[in-house]
């Protein structure tokens, strides 16, 4: 499988920032604490197949992000990875589910079989609640050097991101919406901002809350989150059709096979990825306060749109 930025080192060599390094000092960073965080003990075959799931690479955008606004606000990594361990569990569980035979019925994700192949359905339904539950208590109880209040806001957002409010709700009307090619954009944009947005909005939001992020730059980086979060499905449902399953680790060509209403099947590939470019400008104009600290936000605004997996 291609690797997170493999495609970016020449476009960041102009900004003289190495974002493909970058992306793969945090994803070991990530990787080694996710590792450590999920011990195997009795009974044996849920937690394995938990950590199937958990440590089956995949880009760790979430919980980069997340690092990424805690330190460009004077924050430590320390302060922001159990909370980033958290999102990627999150992350992890909902595709654990997403492709379940019930949901999105798939056999390949992250370049390898998916959970319920390897472990059985009823196994993989319970390593995603396990992994679900283990997110709130591992953030909650290996948090460290952070406001008891901003920790507790965190908690409180990362509830209503997973729920029905956020992408268990998106779920639902995507769910609702196949077979219906010709849902409007308003109804794919709800779909997309809730199943695929909240979770990118709340790793960024979260990493400024546990810095002690002010009101204000909450809601900048709220908004530069929305928008990366919508670029990142057109995107998403672009490279659906144009990569291969060995590109994408998972199968390729799915939305057309499921008559799913996508951004290009709505606007055609070259709108789409106008559309995603535009959203990825309007979010990389809301650092403009944060001058050159903000790059490692910008850079990962642009390998949105330039991402090949
Ligand atoms: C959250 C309680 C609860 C249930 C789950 C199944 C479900 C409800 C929601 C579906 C959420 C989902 C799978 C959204 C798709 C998001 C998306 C674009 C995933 C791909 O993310 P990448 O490209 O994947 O970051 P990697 O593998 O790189 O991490």
């Amino acid at each position: 499988m291609v690797t997170t930025s493999d495609n970016l080192v020449t476009q960041q060599e102009t900004l003289n920032f190495n974002l493909a390094s970058y992306l793969n000092e945090k994803k070991q960073l990530v990787e080694a604490a996710l590792d450590r965080s999920l011990p195997v003990i009795r009974p044996e075959k849920i937690y394995e197949s938990m950590r199937y799931s958990l440590l089956a690479g995949g880009k760790r955008l979430r919980p980069t992000l997340c690092l990424t606004t805690c330190e460009m606000l004077g924050g430590t990594i320390e302060m922001a990875l159990p909370t980033a361990c958290a999102l990627e569990m999150i992350h992890t569980m909902s595709l654990i589910h997403d492709d379940l035979p019930a949901m999105d019925n798939d056999d390949y994700r992250r370049g390898k079989l998916t959970n319920h192949k390897v472990y059985g359905e009823d196994i993989a339904i319970l390593a995603g609640d396990g992994l679900l539950s283990y997110a709130f208590e591992y953030a909650a109880t290996q948090t460290r050097n952070v406001d008891a209040h901003n920790l507790i806001n965190v908690l409180g957002r990362l509830g209503r991101t997973v729920g029905a409010s956020g992408l268990v709700g998106g779920q639902v009307l995507d769910l609702e919406s196949e077979g219906k090619p010709d849902i409007t954009v308003d109804t794919l944009k709800f779909i997309h901002t809730h199943k695929t947005g909240a979770l990118l909005e709340t790793s960024v939001v979260s990493g400024a809350i546990l810095a002690g992020a002010s009101d204000e730059d909450v809601q900048r980086l709220s908004q530069y989150a929305q928008n990366i979060g919508l670029a990142f499905q057109i995107i998403d449902d672009i490279l659906d059709i144009t990569s291969t399953q060995e590109e994408l680790g998972k199968t390729a060509g799915k939305d057309l096979r499921d008559q799913k209403a996508t951004y290009p099947s709505l606007w055609g590939i070259e709108e789409s990825k106008q559309q995603a470019q535009k959203l990825v400008d309007e979010a990389i104009s809301q650092l403009i306060p944060y001058g050159d600290r903000a790059e490692p936000l910008r850079a990962i605004a642009n390998f949105i749109v330039t991402r090949k997996n």
